[in-house]
């Protein structure tokens, strides 16, 4: 079991381990920039150790600050949080060298799923629907043209080093093919190191549905459900529920099963999120997240269960606290992410606030490193909340959403509370009516 856990990550999610550890009876280890002396998670933390100056490239994303860290303080375990270092498979490698342990997938498994045609390949032969497309990379542009030909336009180009949106070139007729081909790979070479594409039909209205995957690392592993993240903006999540609302108890078992049967076939260990497009009644693999991920909480809310206390236990080599029959779904769960950013550019809005204050009662959580007075640095990202509604069903949890927004008070920054206010309006979003093209249609028409 461990006896000190050291976070490598900075606010919300941040807080989010350390509680877990607390009621696990484990210590907590913080980390923070010079930028982040007064963060919350330094308070909280049982120690804190700084790691170095602003730029994350020189602290939270240090090999050897933080491993330094952990010796100094005698931690024997890593939580990497989302971003920063948690899918660095060299990071996983080296936290093993120092026998410390890190607190979700192996570094095998990162780097699979980190190279997105290893990724699909593995996945297609454990039985996961795929998105039609080129069998592995495209060589040159007379295979693309090829293979497009043969699976009809529009399609798609991505790099295979890409992900999360980036390095993909849409090609809507086989004209526009050579140059989405020649801009995937210079993408892909510039940004990645990596100029291996790959092609895929174009899915045109596609919802996004992921689902949450938890595996012991000893061949067994269960789904939670889907959540449904179509409300984006520039591949940035805004809005997130669960269950989808497209989703049938039926179709759920059915994917959930293919996706808990693919990752017990590989040992996958801790928490993962298998992400798909879903139109017409089909889901098509994209992505395989192998972190625990912003949005988990709608997942927690719904099935009653803790993912980090989940992601411990495993990583300490013990099995899930629960079976497949014994999870069940209750009620519908909504979260939206409440950024410090001014609309209707999104544009980063850091600085002091002057007034906060959550809001609370039943079915209300908010996951947040805010407090009075604190000044929200300007060198990493936007998010500084997170505020989840549960309720019996999708109608209550709107409601209650629309309540829990009015009792919230951020001053001092521009927040994108008003966009969900905004939201809530709509027939569409009441409804459970969109597609991961809504947010940006409706960003152009009314703002
Ligand atoms: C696609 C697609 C349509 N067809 N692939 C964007 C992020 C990356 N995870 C995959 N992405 C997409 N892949 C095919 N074959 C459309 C998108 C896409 C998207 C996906 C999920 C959520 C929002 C999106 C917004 C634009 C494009």
């Amino acid at each position: 079991m461990f006896k000190k856990v050291l976070i490598a990550n900075r606010g919300e999610i941040a807080l989010r381990v350390i509680r877990a550890c607390r009621e696990m009876g484990i210590k907590s280890v913080a980390v923070h920039s010079t930028a982040d002396s007064d963060a919350m998670h330094v308070r909280m933390a049982d120690e804190a150790v700084c790691i170095g100056p602003p730029a994350s490239a020189q602290s939270y994303l240090s090999f050897p600050a933080i491993i330094s860290a952990c010796e100094i303080t005698g931690a024997d375990a890593i939580h990497p949080g989302y971003g920063f270092l948690s899918e660095n498979a060299e990071f996983v490698q080296i936290v093993e060298d120092h026998d410390l342990k890190f607190i979700g997938p192996t570094a095998a498994h990162i780097r699979i799923m980190g190279d997105k045609i290893t990724a699909k390949d593995t996945m297609r032969k454990l039985g996961v629907p795929c998105v039609p497309g080129s069998e592995g990379g495209v060589p040159d542009l007379e295979s693309a043209r090829r293979i497009a030909a043969e699976i009809g336009y529009p399609v798609i180009i991505k790099a295979t080093a890409g992900g999360g949106g980036r390095g993909m070139k849409l090609a809507p007729t086989e004209a526009d093919l050579e140059s989405a081909f020649r801009t995937a790979r210079a993408e892909g070479k510039s940004v990645f190191g990596n100029d291996e594409v790959y092609l895929e039909k174009y899915l045109q209205r596609p919802r996004h549905i992921e689902v949450q995957v938890f595996g012991d690392g000893k061949g067994t592993a269960v789904h939670l459900g889907e959540r449904d993240c179509s409300l984006q903006r520039r591949h940035q999540k805004v809005f997130e529920e669960a269950p989808g609302p497209s989703i049938t108890p039926e179709l759920r078992a059915q994917i959930g099963k293919v996706c808990a049967d693919a990752c017990a076939g590989i040992n996958y260990l801790g928490a993962g999120t298998i992400e798909f497009l879903y139109e017409d009644g089909e889901f098509y693999f994209i992505e395989m997240n192998t972190r625990l991920q912003v949005e988990h909480p709608v997942t927690e809310a719904i099935f009653g269960v803790d993912l980090v206390r989940e992601q411990i236990r495993v990583a300490e080599g013990q099995d899930l606290s629960f079976t497949q029959d014994e999870l069940e779904i209750n009620g519908h769960a909504i979260e939206v992410r409440i950024n410090a950013e001014k609309l209707p550019n999104f544009s980063p809005c850091p600085g002091k606030i002057t007034a906060y204050h959550a809001p609370g009662g039943l079915g209300v959580r908010v996951d947040s490193a805010l407090y009075n007075g604190y000044s929200i640095p300007p060198f990493y990202d936007s998010l500084i909340g997170k505020l989840i509604v549960h309720g019996r069903d999708r109608p209550e949890a709107l409601a209650r959403l629309e309540r829990a927004l009015g009792e919230l008070i951020v001053d001092g920054v521009d927040t994108t509370v008003p966009l969900f206010h905004a939201l809530l309006a709509e027939d569409d979003v009441q409804t459970g009516n969109y597609n991961i093209h809504w947010l940006e249609k409706w960003l152009d028409a009314n703002m």
